[in-house]
């Protein structure tokens, strides 16, 4: 029973050490400063949208950054 707590937490621990590594592969709108530059990591991107930056789908990227 020892046993299997350590391998639990040490899962736990593992876990907690791939979640930031998941969000910095995902971008979002608020990690650019401005429309420009998204648009410059989404057209580099493309095709497609993995990071959900056109959820419109019209090819312009987060519409609403300045
Ligand atoms: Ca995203
Ligand atoms: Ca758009």
């Amino acid at each position: 029973m020892k046993k299997f707590i350590a391998t639990f937490a040490s899962g736990l621990v593992l876990g907690s050490f791939a979640l930031p590594t998941l969000a910095l592969a995902d971008m979002d709108c608020k990690d650019f400063r401005s429309q420009e530059e998204a648009q410059a990591y989404f057209d580099a991107q493309g095709p497609g949208d993995p990071d959900g930056l056109d959820r419109d789908n019209d090819g312009i990227a987060c519409e609403t950054l300045p």
